[in-house]
């Protein structure tokens, strides 16, 4: 594991208030994050469940559009059945729910290590494919603009929008950009050899694979093609999935982001435990895989071992400072934190992976 350099936990569920009356907060985590002119912002994933008990029920919170406001969903419990702690299945439909839904808000930080103020929940499901959250927002400043790519999550499936912003008050909406099942989507800061590029990660149910990363090209941000599979898992630390983290920061050596691999084996009842990597990719042309590190960020602190999903550390932001990024990451489904790393430790812990196969050698 790299040495940890500063490590805090940022915001806990306590910090929060429900975003109406009747929610309990379960989660503020998986933060977004960018530096600005005046110091990082933050966009925070908060999961919200009813606070009413019904004997006999599963509450399913959903957005209801002609409200604007969350209402629940009261399912018999003799009609569903529970797959993991977050995720219920209808016995007859086979279709899945949510526990909880979750909205995004905004945090600011002048120094990237302490949190100063909260934005309201201005950040809420707007039409049909949020009905049942927004989720992950990843941020990348492209020119004058700040683009935050976020999972939205609906009886439509898992599909990943796109919004921008110059000052995270208001906020510009770009629709759908990879169609269900895809999320972590994490942009380029920018345009390569003329084209904008991203990782994403389409989860299909398919039998013949498990979860990978991807990489696509744009010319506009919104429009995405040029496919093609990128990297997937395969060791002891990844072998469930992997997917995009933080988005790239340009070092000298190449693109380097962080990722994250879950280690659930086929047949394990627990959704395993997430750790972080750190990959490179070539300059020119990142499709080019450099090299990888293998897990260099495991879950060891009592925050990211305990809470809503156990054993989790979830990067999706990076701010860099000189010699050192500021990772933030989502712990245990519950927690926002952040953990400082030496660059020159993320890149003296990149290997040429054998077994590791770039999408275009
Ligand atoms: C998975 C998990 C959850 C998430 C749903 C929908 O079950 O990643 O955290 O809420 O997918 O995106």
């Amino acid at each position: 594991m790299l040495p940890r350099l500063f490590n805090a936990c940022l915001l806990r569920p306590k910090d929060v208030p429900p975003s109406q009356e009747g929610m309990t907060v379960l989660g503020v985590f998986n933060p977004g994050a960018v530096a600005t002119d005046d110091g990082v912002v933050l966009m925070l994933r908060v999961a919200e469940a009813a606070l009413e008990k019904r004997a006999g029920f599963t509450a399913l919170p959903r957005w209801d559009l002609s409200t604007g406001r969350i209402a629940v969903d009261w399912a018999p419990d003799t009609e569903v059945e529970r797959v993991d702690a977050r995720v219920i299945k209808n016995k007859k439909t086979g279709i899945a729910r949510l526990n909880f839904i979750s909205h995004l808000r905004v945090a600011r930080s002048r120094d990237g290590r302490t949190i100063d103020s909260l934005d309201e929940p201005i950040f809420q499901p707007m039409n049909k494919y949020e009905e049942f959250g927004l989720e992950d927002p990843r941020i990348t400043r492209i020119e004058d603009k700040f683009y935050v790519t976020y999972v939205a999550v609906s009886r439509h499936g898992v599909a990943t929008a796109l919004v921008s912003t110059r000052d995270f008050r208001s906020f510009e909406r770009h629709g759908i950009i990879y169609y269900p099942e895809n999320k972590d989507v994490v942009l380029f800061p920018e345009k390569i050899g003329g084209l904008y590029f991203a990782l994403h990660r389409p989860t299909t149910a398919t039998p013949f694979a498990k979860p990978e990363m991807w990489i696509a090209t744009s010319t506009d941000v919104t429009h995405w093609g040029g496919h093609e599979r990128f990297l997937g898992g395969g060791r002891v630390w990844d072998l469930g999935r992997v997917g995009a983290g933080t988005p790239p920061i340009r070092t000298a050596r190449g693109w380097l982001a962080i990722y994250h691999g879950n280690n659930r084996r086929e047949g394990d009842l627990s959704i395993g435990a997430y750790s972080g990597g750190a990959l490179l990719m070539d300059l020119e042309n990142p499709r080019r895989i450099v090299g990888a590190s293998g897990q260099i960020f495991r879950p060891e602190l009592e925050f990211e071992r305990l809470g809503y999903i156990p054993e989790v550390v979830f990067p999706t932001g990076i701010v860099e400072q000189g010699d050192t990024v500021l990772v933030y990451y989502g712990a245990a489904d519950t927690c926002s934190a952040v953990v400082e790393f030496a660059v020159k430790d993320l890149l003296g812990s990149i290997l040429p992976l054998s077994g590791v196969e770039s999408a275009t050698p």
